[in-house]
């Protein structure tokens, strides 16, 4: 099976980690695709920067699609597009966000997240809320590293997840959801030194996706996520318009 986890923003030293994480979870059989949007912002931290996002992840969806890909991972702790890629694609699709509240919530009573900056908190108890987990978060904490200083030695980024993630365990909550793909790579070990279980969305929707896919099973299409009903699309998304894909016409 082929699973393509997609970085929805445009980093590629980002996609490196998130491939390491995935690719060290995915069964043998499994092919993990890691992708680089060719368009959009460096790194996601606003509305804004999701908003624009968007685009470069349904471009990897739809190519995805056409090249027979099985299943796909939004690698980005906002979920952006997740519903327009579910339209889209014909397998599984999970966001990194949905996968670790689920990870998480069967690993105790409540969990919490250390996200990255402190505005991108209201979106994460957001989804925690959307995905019925409202009740189970405990809290969610920013640990002030901007998403691209994840990767700089000089960010403290490390010793800054793990402060947070012991307030969280202080809290009460029974584990942690790291809030951002660019924290996959610190996961075991921030694991080990706060004593409870940490969970990376990246490895859970990886290896929640082959499930999926291993049962046979996609997303519903008879209702919402049936295929976007096909119309002109101008300007800048023109390549978007759906109306060749349908048809069968050659772009
Ligand atoms: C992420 N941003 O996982 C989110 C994290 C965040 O570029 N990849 C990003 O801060 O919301």
């Amino acid at each position: 099976m082929r699973i393509r986890v997609v970085n929805p923003n445009t980093t590629t030293t980002m996609t490196a980690g998130i491939a390491r994480a995935a690719t060290s979870v995915a069964a043998p059989g499994t092919v993990v695709e890691a992708v680089t949007a060719t368009m959009g912002p460096a790194s996601i931290e606003s509305h804004y920067d999701e908003a624009l996002a968007v685009p470069g992840l349904l471009e990897q969806v739809r190519d995805g699609d056409r090249d027979g890909v099985d299943a796909y991972v939004i690698a980005c702790f906002g979920d952006p597009g997740v519903d327009a890629a579910r339209e889209l694609a014909r397998g599984p699709v999970i966001g990194i966000a949905e996968a670790g509240y689920h990870a998480a919530a069967m690993l105790g009573r409540r969990f919490g997240v250390v996200t990255t900056l402190a505005r991108t908190v209201p979106r994460a108890r957001e989804l925690a809320d959307r995905y019925g987990y409202g009740a189970r978060l405990s809290e969610v904490r920013a640990c002030e590293v901007p998403v691209l200083a994840l990767e700089d030695p000089e960010s403290r980024a490390r010793e800054r997840v793990v402060e947070e993630c012991r307030a969280v365990v202080a809290g009460g909550a029974d584990a942690v959801v790291l809030g951002c793909a660019g924290m996959a790579d610190l996961c075991a070990d921030v694991s080990d030194t706060v004593g409870v279980p940490v969970v990376d969305g990246v490895s859970a929707a990886t290896v929640f996706t082959e499930s999926l896919v291993r049962l046979g099973l996609g997303t519903g299409k008879r209702g919402e996520y049936a295929p976007p009903p096909p119309k002109p699309v101008v300007g800048l998304l023109a390549s978007f318009d759906l109306r060749d894909a349908t048809d069968g016409a050659t772009a």
